[in-house]
């Protein structure tokens, strides 16, 4: 310096960012890094016309811990992408009035763009959109390896369909049994749908978590969302011989009750298999089963509901007693759950307490513990259970499940993944179905005749442009109009055969685009073999806690099946997870639903990409999330000024050896970098700004060195001002790879000084307190002295001057 230069923000970031474009400064080289560290963020998705403080907010905090990585002298690889396939985006097109195709062209220059200017430290050499054939080739061979090892299958689940609309209802469009739109009656209709058997790794997704370095609420919802129950299957003899079902198997977590169950139910799903096999229930009870099949709720909502019923005429014998009991119907048994029939023990379960009140059913206590007059669910002791009375319960349970041949199990509330769209934007699923080969009882796997994958050489299945996209409310895709597309050849028997026309869940895209970044060039495989040695498990992997369940969850299970077959070396792709808070604007999470987005582009306009960072930053713990306030942007913003006037000057280069300047030069390092490794940002920055304020106290003890430290402490926070003013101290390479201080013991150590003890202004001795104590602690001190009795003796301190690091004199009355 010295160049009295006003702080042009906008030049400058831009200039710098082309400088660190040029130089490759977030370039690592993938195959010759000696330190890896992955530093992974959600990548967006295009729903809208841009990025908006939100999302910045979450990229921002992600950066500022890769900066912090790479200057502590990792090769950091921060790549970032569009997840631009899906319902999101493709809804924004229709909204627009854009085919998806050319939406995504625009969203991806506007989206990029946005990116660029917060100054982020991205790859960008590595970058990828989940739509472009070059990365759905491999979405769809992913797709492949799943189905080869017989995670993906076909299976018809029942939708809600409305026979006027002609369309697929969610259950949120169905009230009272009809279509909210035209009233008519909503009928069920069976659709033949792909899933993923993500349930054959509840276990593992499970037990991992355990030793997971996870947010901890992250962890939580995965535990819940896996809902893992451990408990007994038991049957129950039906007392029929009408049709073919002898026996009603039920899951229960509580066997030792057995004596007390009184009735089973059963949900209208399992009696409507019963009617299909046979049963010819009565007219009442078809009627019950049609009606409860047509209003059905969501299974959330089951609990809220008031619970109807219907008596089925049969009967069963409890293989504990050997008692005849009824069978109900009921829909507050879930189809989805266990074996869609329940043991109902009214007197310890709320639920069958409730169903038993209703309708006059027999009630028996079996476990004492409560209050009598009270329904007990807890544990206790066994009662009126024949010999197995007098047990504690917790025993009993596996005593009872031993005598009636019952059969200990664990139940999960996991559900396969449906993975089928019946959309436009997606990659298209690369099956093929061959009627013939599946009348011959021919197909690639054993229950799935006729199905074949798409030889590997033959991908991309491309999704072709058509003028039609828009969802045909058929229940089919839109491809499935499209001739020219589904019209193909068996890969078995060369025959006529038809291509699979849903596309794939977008969550597929996100479940496995973190191994692609390194390999985005690679055009014969996946990813590449050394790259995944040398940079996976990713690192560090922040996000909104929003995708808890969903996207975290999918992206572990295809991890793991990848390692099963070998395509990987780790069973879980993120060493560490974050996820970051969400930031709040007039008292709503900002979101384009809540219409309170604040844009982006704006703020970096008006006070620059740094400034908006550093005050993203500086407004919450990022973990936490807070409130975004114009207003308090403007502090941000003076410091920044501030820093910038600071460095106008001859800085000299010989250190003053000021004590305590190197104090705080030291603490402050030891303070910031604990911070930003544990992602408190925001008091990081306060210690900066602490900083400063002691830096212009001392102004002209600050050396060159000192103040270089200060300029490296801000730059993951602030990278383009740092960098400007950094090389215009002559430093050749920029800030962001040079390396991070080092705290000093030494200079942190507080130094001690003796303080004179005065009494009516007479001389009493000294006392060794640390510099800069203050009065109380002085006090404090003198008080616990050996010597105090004698000095004070009963007299009372009427007044203390205190003159700091000097001398301490008493009043007494
Ligand atoms: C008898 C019993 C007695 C039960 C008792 C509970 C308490 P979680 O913990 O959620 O796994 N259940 C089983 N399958 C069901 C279904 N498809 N729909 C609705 N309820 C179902 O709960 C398992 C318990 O929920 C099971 O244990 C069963 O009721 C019920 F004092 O069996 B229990
Ligand atoms: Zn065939």
């Amino acid at each position: 310096m010295p160049k009295a230069k006003k702080y042009d923000f906008k030049k400058l970031e831009s200039h710098w960012q082309k400088i660190w474009e040029k130089e490759g400064v977030y370039q690592p080289n993938l195959k010759s890094a000696k330190k890896p560290f992955y530093n992974l963020m959600m990548f967006p998705y295009p729903s809208a016309e841009g990025l908006h403080v939100g999302n910045m907010y979450a990229f921002t905090g992600s950066d500022v811990y890769g900066r912090l990585k790479r200057m502590q002298g990792n090769d950091v690889f921060e790549p970032i992408g569009l997840d631009g396939f899906g319902i999101h985006s493709e809804n924004y097109a229709l909204k627009v009035g854009v085919h998806p195709m050319k939406q995504a062209q625009v969203s991806e220059k506007r989206f990029y763009k946005q990116l660029q200017k917060i100054g982020n430290g991205f790859a960008w050499n590595n970058n990828l959109e989940t739509y472009n054939p070059d990365y759905y080739r491999w979405t769809q061979w992913v797709f492949i390896q799943l189905w080869k090892k017989g995670l993906a299958y076909r299976k018809k689940q029942t939708v809600n369909w409305c026979p006027s609309c002609k369309t697929v209802l969610a259950d949120e469009q169905v009230e009272g049994g009809k279509c909210e739109r035209c009233s008519s009656e909503v009928e069920q209709r069976d659709l033949e749908q792909w899933f993923f058997r993500i349930t054959k790794y509840s276990d593992r997704l499970l037990k991992n978590l355990d030793k997971m370095d996870w947010s901890e609420k992250i962890k939580i919802a995965q535990r819940n969302w896996i809902g893992k129950s451990e408990g007994a299957s038991l049957k129950f003899k039906l007392l029929t011989s009408e049709f073919k079902v002898e026996e009603v198997e039920v899951f229960t977590t509580r066997p030792d009750t057995l004596f007390g169950v009184t009735f089973l139910v059963i949900s209208p799903e399992l009696a409507k298999t019963w009617m299909k096999l046979g049963w010819s229930a009565g007219e009442k009870v078809k009627k019950y089963v049609e009606k409860t099949l047509l209003t059905r709720v969501k299974e959330q909502e089951v609990g809220q509901k008031e619970k109807t019923g219907e008596f089925s005429g049969l009967y069963a014998i409890n293989p504990a007693n050997q008692e005849k009991i009824p069978v109900w119907i009921s829909d507050y048994v879930l189809a989805g759950y266990g074996t869609g029939a329940i043991m109902a023990v009214p007197a310890h379960d709320e639920r069958d307490f409730e169903f038993a009140k209703k309708y006059n059913l027999p009630i028996r206590e079996v476990i004492s513990g409560g209050n009598p007059q009270e329904l007990w669910e807890g544990e206790g002791k066994t009662i009126n259970s024949g010999k197995f009375s007098g047990l504690d319960s917790e025993w009993a349970k596996w005593e009872i499940t031993k005598l009636v041949g019952g059969e200990r199990k664990s139940q999960f509330r996991l559900r396969d993944w449906l993975i089928s769209r019946q959309r436009y934007w997606g990659a298209p699923i690369p099956m093929v179905h061959c009627e013939a080969c599946a009348k011959a009882g021919k197909g690639e796997q054993r229950d799935m005749p006729g199905w074949y994958a798409v030889k590997e050489t033959d991908l991309p299945v491309k999704l072709p442009m058509i003028k039609e996209f828009r969802p045909q409310g058929t229940g089919v895709s839109p491809l499935a109009s499209v001739k020219s597309f589904y019209e193909t050849k068996c890969p078995h028997c060369k025959g006529r055969a038809r291509r699979e026309t849903d596309v794939s869940d977008t969550f597929l895209d996100s479940a496995w685009y973190y191994l692609r970044y390194p390999s985005v060039k690679e055009k014969k495989v996946a990813w590449n073999k050394d790259l995944l040695k040398k940079w996976f498990p990713v690192s560090m992997y922040i996000g909104g806690a929003e995708h808890s369940v969903l996207h975290l969850l999918y992206v572990r299970f295809v991890a793991m099946a990848l390692k099963d077959m070998k395509f990987v070396n780790f069973e879980e792709p993120f060493k560490t997870f974050r996820a970051h808070g969400l930031l709040i604007k007039d008292g709503a999470k900002m979101s384009k639903s809540k219409g309170n987005v604040v844009n982006p582009d704006e703020y970096i306009e008006r006070f620059g990409a740094d400034s908006l960072r550093t005050y993203l930053m500086f407004l919450a713990p990022f973990e936490q999330g807070g409130d975004f306030r114009d207003q308090s942007m403007l502090g941000v913003v003076r410091f920044l000024e501030r820093v910038w006037k600071f460095f106008d000057r001859e800085i000299p280069k010989k250190s003053a050896k000021n004590s305590e300047l190197l104090r705080l030069v030291h603490q402050s390092i030891n303070k910031v970098t604990e911070d930003l490794e544990n992602l408190r940002y925001n008091t990081a920055i306060s210690s900066l700004m602490i900083m400063l304020n002691g830096f212009e106290t001392h102004i002209n003890s600050v050396s060159r060195s000192e103040a270089e430290i200060f300029l490296k402490l801000l730059a993951p926070l602030a990278p383009h001002i740092t960098e400007d003013i950094w090389r215009s101290l002559g430093n050749k390479k920029s800030i962001h790879i040079s390396a991070w201080p080092k705290a000093e013991a030494k200079f942190m150590k507080v130094e001690e000084i003796d303080l004179v003890i005065q009494i009516m202004g007479k001389f009493k001795g000294t006392v060794k307190i640390p510099f800069n104590s203050s009065q109380d602690f002085a006090v404090q001190t003198i008080k616990g002295l050996p010597r105090f009795e004698e000095w004070f003796g009963s007299r009372v301190i009427r007044k203390i001057i205190f003159v700091s690091n000097k001398i301490i004199n008493f009043v007494l009355e």
